[in-house]
């Protein structure tokens, strides 16, 4: 039997609505990019595809507590955040198969995903190019007046980069509204964390410019969820910025042209048993939110929608040659 109160837990409390829409969004990151490896290995979609395997929980414990009007900056590894930001999967597919339905106009692709009716600022290839993105974005909301939040999101590569730094500098002495998510998954392309980094625990770069940084498992859905409320409130009540590093794991290959042979397999076996989805599988189960029966119902009409997006996709005409200079600026709109 299905209770629709609230589960107690360590966490705030939730309800079945809202475990319901979290377990969609997670299985929905995980099943449209298990189909874009299939896509791309049939050959629907060029150049490099990174996928996100195994780090849904942030994106779904961070994105899932912000307003449509708050601001989202990603990587290339950008295709789950696009989802959870409600860019809808047919708009993401189209964009992969660089269609002209796509949300970039099929002028993106897989690395620069971009929306502003969902205020999803861009997938960014070069690494680090978000976080000031983001910040701009952050000071824009404070400057307005308005009570917006932005949520910038990177790897833990990327923290050794400049931009980084200067970043947390200013986000700290303008007391912006902005998380600065790290999504440390142990290893840049074949590059180890601890090998790269002089500092080993990110959160602690935080201390250098007094703003508070915190540890939360990233393969842990309602983790994420418990430190994005603590952090979102923060910016939203005008106290500043946040740093979030959320230990996490990919479980494919740095790209999906990544034959993944340098991790030790006993490594990749530890971090698949953390998968988060059965995790909150099991969680909504216990708390009596929702049935087995409802989340394999659920996953199914996930499904329907992943392979109506690949249709979608696939009946969606390519960008006309002559409108190839179109879009470079805003004023092209
Ligand atoms: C400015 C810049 N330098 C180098 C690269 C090449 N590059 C692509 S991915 C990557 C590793 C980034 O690792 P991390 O930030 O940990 O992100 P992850 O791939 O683990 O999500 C590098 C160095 C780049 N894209 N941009």
């Amino acid at each position: 039997m299905v209770q629709e109160q609230l589960a107690p837990t360590k966490y705030d409390p939730i309800d079945r609505q809202e475990a319901l829409m979290l377990y969609r969004d997670i299985v929905l990151g995980r099943t449209f990019e298990d189909m874009c490896a299939q896509m791309y290995y049939r050959g629907k979609m060029f150049g490099f595809v990174h996928l996100y395997n195994g780090q849904e929980a942030v994106s779904t414990g961070f994105i899932k507590q912000l307003r449509p009007d708050d601001y989202v900056t990603s990587t290339y590894r950008d295709h789950v955040h696009a989802l959870s930001k409600g860019v809808p999967p047919r708009a993401v597919m189209a964009e992969l198969f660089g269609k002209a339905t796509g949300c970039s106009k099929g002028r993106g692709g897989s690395m620069h995903l971009f929306s502003a009716e969902h205020n999803l600022l861009g997938g960014f290839a070069f690494i680090g190019e978000g976080i000031p993105i983001a910040l701009g974005a952050a000071f824009a909301a404070k400057y307005r007046g308005t009570d917006q939040v932005s949520v910038c999101f990177f790897g833990d590569g990327t923290t050794n980069n400049g931009q980084f730094f200067e970043c947390l500098n200013m986000a700290v002495l303008w007391k912006l509204p902005i998380l600065f998510v790290v999504e440390n998954n142990l290893w840049s392309i074949g590059m180890q964390h601890h090998r790269a980094s002089s500092v080993t625990d990110i959160y602690r770069k935080a201390d250098a410019f007094d703003m508070p940084g915190y540890l939360v498992d990233g393969m842990d859905t309602l983790e994420c969820r418990q430190a994005a409320i603590k952090a979102i409130k923060r910016a939203r009540a005008g106290e500043g910025p946040t740093l979030l590093e959320c230990s996490t794991y990919r479980f494919r290959g740095h790209s999906l042209a990544d034959p993944d042979e340098l991790r030790d397999p006993k490594e990749k076996e530890f971090w698949r048993k953390q998968d988060p989805i059965p995790k909150l599988t099991k969680f909504i189960q216990e708390q009596g939110l929702a049935s087995a029966a409802e989340l394999k119902l659920i996953e199914q009409e996930i499904r329907a929608e992943v392979e109506d997006a690949v249709q979608f996709g696939e009946d969606s005409p390519e960008p006309p040659v002559d409108e190839l200079y179109r879009f470079q600026f805003a004023e092209d709109e």
